[in-house]
């Protein structure tokens, strides 16, 4: 009944009013029964957005009768004198999950609209179950349709986001037509200007995802931060119509089955205490086998279980001191090229700032997809996860924030149950002013409520300590909301040359763990010279030596993340013969060679791990 209301209330309010996204995002679809929707699917490049506004630039959808000129009704001509001017059939194709610029030589630079569209046939198991279509992320816009009615859009190009279509869905002949529109706006989250490739399309895996009537929404099962041997855990059951469900959960290796009753909310809460809990760690990265069970569905995930606090200038994960050998990663393909997006991309990363030893990575600058925090939770890595807060967003703006807001919230639903993501990011490198403070701390705020049991924090800048150029420090006032203060620094590139660091010195006086949440030169892999010439191996190995030198001098340092683990593509970077579109400050290059400084980095952190021992 309540998806009749639904769906009658959207067509009457109009599409226009439509939210970023839905209260009903399902929790791990990972582990649930899906039908992939990947594969080919034809798309239409559309600059001008014809298929999406008539000629007096209306949108079609605003119209009573949209016209077989809109492209979301799939029209074919229907006798030999109509006129339809696309046929997605006829159309070429693309895969899906990929983005558009590394796949069609001709979309390399396109930034606009792109429609996709799929046609499939689709059996319910039982008559009364319920299906949503699932996508993983699509950038930058998204507006979807299904069978010709329009069921909502989606900014943020890096989080999940579901529609539920099970009274439009048929056996026959469905099909979803997408239009993604990846142009770059001053007020979105992103903004204008970054530095990485405004990769479009969309770029990760698309599902159908079939539930009972009543069906588990939601769980947040973790520690108390403050009690280790307390389970605590919140399920949210989606009822029609809203009743009190009975729910189990059960941790078999724990001899654990707990029942609770969900409220007419569909929520329910529980409490579990244990002595026997094997916490998850960097070496013993144990995830236990958790189901939830309620009345008409089971659902099975692989918790661990852990706390990670600070406690003066320390970090603490289950109550002992932590240093973080990390690195920076943005989320780019060793494999193909282009935005990554399999669990095979994933893993290559992960392993690759294994062999660097680091027992930490920083995933720069957005949420990277699902198979990256699962395999970290795996294999005993640390993440931090970041939101595309990113240098100079729109702070005044109310629809900026309400967007970063929901990006945020979407990761944390996504990944709150992942016991190896232990820091959120709200931004990066943003200027302080009066409206950004405002903006931050409220989002800051947010984040704590949402999930009380991981650490907060933003990669800041550092300046001048009282106009002495040789002392550093920091001086921004959202350092007194974060738990963790970080930061980026570039001394020895933007700053100097690398035998400044001798020269510089540091006075931060937060009682504040500190992690250096970037440092790094560019180097072209092959190219060798003396440790004086920029863009050689040599001067980006000299950068790694000095500035190690330099930070193992910071009281409260924590750890660190250089920028970067891999050279990435940047519209920015256009210098002939050494950068080429690309970012060279990576460790490794594209095509995966380690260049020098790989093997600096790694000798300092296989020191660091005999001397801390975790
Ligand atoms: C930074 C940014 C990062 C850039 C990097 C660079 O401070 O946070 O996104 O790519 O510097 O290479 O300049």
């Amino acid at each position: 009944m309540k998806k009749h209301i639904t769906l009658i209330l959207i067509l009457c309010i109009g599409i226009n009013t439509l939210p970023y996204a839905q209260e009903n995002l399902l929790i791990n679809t990972y582990n649930r029964e899906t039908k992939s929707l990947n594969g080919y699917w034809h798309y239409i490049v559309d600059p001008y957005e014809n298929g999406f506004y008539n000629y007096r630039y209306e949108p079609f959808e605003n119209q009573k009768v949209p016209g077989k000129g809109a492209f979301f009704t799939n029209s074919k001509p229907e006798n030999k004198a109509d006129l339809v001017e696309y046929d997605f059939d006829k159309s070429d194709s693309i895969r899906v999950p990929g983005d558009w610029n590394t796949q069609k030589e001709k979309l390399f630079y396109y930034e606009g609209t792109i429609w996709y569209k799929k046609s499939f046939d689709y059996q319910v198991s039982k008559k009364e179950n319920r299906v949503f279509v699932y996508f993983e992320a699509s950038n930058y816009q998204t507006d979807v349709y299904f069978n010709g009615k329009k069921l909502g859009v989606h900014r943020g190009g890096f989080t999940p986001f579901n529609f539920e279509i099970t009274d439009l869905l048929k056996e026959k002949d469905n099909f979803l037509v997408i239009k993604v529109d990846n142009k770059r706006k001053k007020e979105g989250v992103p903004t204008l200007n970054t530095d990485w490739w405004n990769y479009g399309g969309i770029t990760r895996d698309v599902k159908l995802v079939e539930t009972p009537s009543n069906y588990i929404q939601d769980y947040f099962i973790h520690l108390d931060p403050n009690d280790n041997t307390k389970i605590l855990g919140q399920v949210t059951i989606n009822a029609i119509p809203k009743t009190t469900q009975k729910v189990e959960v059960i941790i078999p290796e724990l001899n654990i089955n707990k029942s609770l009753e969900t409220n007419k909310e569909g929520v329910g809460s529980f409490e579990i205490v244990s002595d026997k809990i094997q916490y998850w760690s960097v070496k013993n990265p144990n995830l236990y086998k958790v189901t939830i069970k309620s009345n008409d569905e089971e659902i099975i995930d692989q918790i661990g279980f852990r706390t990670i606090k600070t406690n003066g200038s320390k970090i603490e994960l289950n109550g002992e001191n932590i240093f973080l050998r990390g690195i920076s990663i943005h989320e780019e393909s060793l494999l193909h090229g282009g935005r990554g997006s399999t669990k095979e991309d994933a893993e290559q990363l992960l392993l690759l700032a294994k062999e660097l030893g680091c027992n930490y990575v920083r995933l720069a600058h957005y949420p990277h997809n699902e198979h990256m925090v699962r395999l970290a939770d795996k294999m005993g890595m640390l993440v931090w996860e970041e939101n595309p807060v990113y240098w100079t967003i729109m702070w005044e703006n109310q629809e900026t924030y309400a967007n970063a807001q929901n990006q945020l919230s979407e990761v944390i639903n996504r990944d709150k149950n992942r016991a190896s993501v232990i820091i959120w990011s709200m931004a990066n490198e943003t200027p302080t002013s009066d409206a950004r403070n405002v903006f931050l701390t409220k989002l800051a705020k947010y984040t704590r409520e949402k999930d009380p049991t991981r650490l907060i924090s933003a990669a800041l800048e550092q300046s001048d300590y009282k106009e002495n150029k040789f002392v550093r420090t920091i001086n921004d006032p959202f350092a007194d909301q974060v738990d963790i203060l970080s930061f980026n620094q570039y001394i020895g590139w933007y700053d100097g040359l690398p035998e400044k660091c001798e020269t510089i010195s540091w006075k931060i006086e937060q009682d504040k763990p500190i992690l250096i949440s970037e440092f790094g030169a560019g180097a072209k892999k092959g190219l060798y010279g003396s440790k004086e010439e920029r863009w050689t191996e040599e001067f980006q190995e000299h950068l790694y030596t000095e500035t190690l030198k330099m930070i193992d001098q910071i009281d409260q340092l924590q750890g660190f993340s250089p920028w970067v683990l891999v050279d990435f593509r940047s519209p920015r970077r256009v210098l002939p013969e050494i950068q080429d579109g690309w970012n060279r400050k990576g460790l490794v290059s594209e095509k995966g060679k380690k260049k020098k400084a790989f093997f600096v980095l790694k000798s300092f952190y296989e020191n660091k791990e005999k001397a801390v021992k975790n």
